[in-house]
């Protein structure tokens, strides 16, 4: 029941009634992995419902900010015990021209449950810093969040610019994102896609190893 009120709430962009809910849903042994996947539906919905005009810019950045509180609340939830040894260096962001941040902050956060280290580049991440940024933190993988069909190529262009500057194979590749596909990052030369944010440790993991 909280967990439909938890959507419902969410769905409305009601920040506080959001976050009293996450928290009595957590504290009474909720899942917060599908907490978060009930939450991916529900931001779904309201994509939909923007882009058939039922609702308009203010709701669907309300919706945001409640989803947003939420993903704050289960947080430590997410990450307890992740103190493990290191698996890897992840330089992370969101694309150029993009400042859709919540699927990115929550892969963040399953990255360092899964014992890997994270510089997040926020949103809007031009691609030559990601590189830039990516040398200095000594990355070993490089993720590129894109939430919509017209920033998506900015994927490919960090892609290019690695291969431009000779640079290529330091950096394993991996994109996600909504309008993201695994024939998309196949045809840009990335090394991984993946779809969501609980199953890229794991896919990490296995593309480290090769
Ligand atoms: Co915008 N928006 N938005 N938006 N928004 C979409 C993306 C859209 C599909 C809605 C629609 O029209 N149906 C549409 C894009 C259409 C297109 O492709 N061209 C759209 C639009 C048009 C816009 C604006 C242009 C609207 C306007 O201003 N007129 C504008 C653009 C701003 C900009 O970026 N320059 C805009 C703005 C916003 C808000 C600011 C209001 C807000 C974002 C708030 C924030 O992030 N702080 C917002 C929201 C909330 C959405 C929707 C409704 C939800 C996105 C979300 O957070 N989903 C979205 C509709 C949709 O996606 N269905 C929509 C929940 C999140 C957990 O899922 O991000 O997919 P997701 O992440 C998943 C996986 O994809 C994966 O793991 C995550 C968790 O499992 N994943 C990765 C994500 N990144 C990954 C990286 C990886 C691996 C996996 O490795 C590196």
């Amino acid at each position: 029941m909280a967990f439909e009120e938890l959507c419902n709430a969410v769905e409305a962009g009601d920040r506080d009634k959001s976050k009293s809910l996450a928290q009595k849903l957590v504290e009474g042994g909720g899942d917060p992995l599908a907490i978060i996947e009930a939450l991916t539906g529900v931001m779904d919905r309201i994509g939909e419902r923007f882009a058939r005009l039922e609702i308009f810019l203010p709701e669907m950045m309300m919706a945001g900010e409640a989803m947003s509180v939420v993903v704050k609340i289960l947080t430590p939830h997410l990450k307890a015990g992740s103190t493990g040894q290191s698996r890897g260096k992840v330089l992370l962001g969101t694309v150029k021209g993009d400042l859709h941040e919540i699927g990115k902050n929550i892969v963040k956060l399953m990255l360092e449950a899964g014992f890997y280290e994270v510089k997040d580049l926020g949103v809007d991440a031009d691609p030559v810093n990601f590189i830039k940024e990516a040398e200095e933190f000594g990355a070993d993988v490089i993720g590129a969040s894109s939430l919509m069909t017209t920033t998506m190529p900015h994927q490919k262009e960090i892609i290019d610019i690695l291969k431009d500057q000779g640079k290529r194979d330091r950096y394993k590749i991996v994109i996600g994102g909504a309008p993201t596909t695994v024939e998309w990052a196949e045809e840009i030369g990335a090394d991984l896609y993946a779809p969501d944010a609980g199953s890229a440790p794991r896919l990490l993991g296995g593309l480290l190893k090769k």
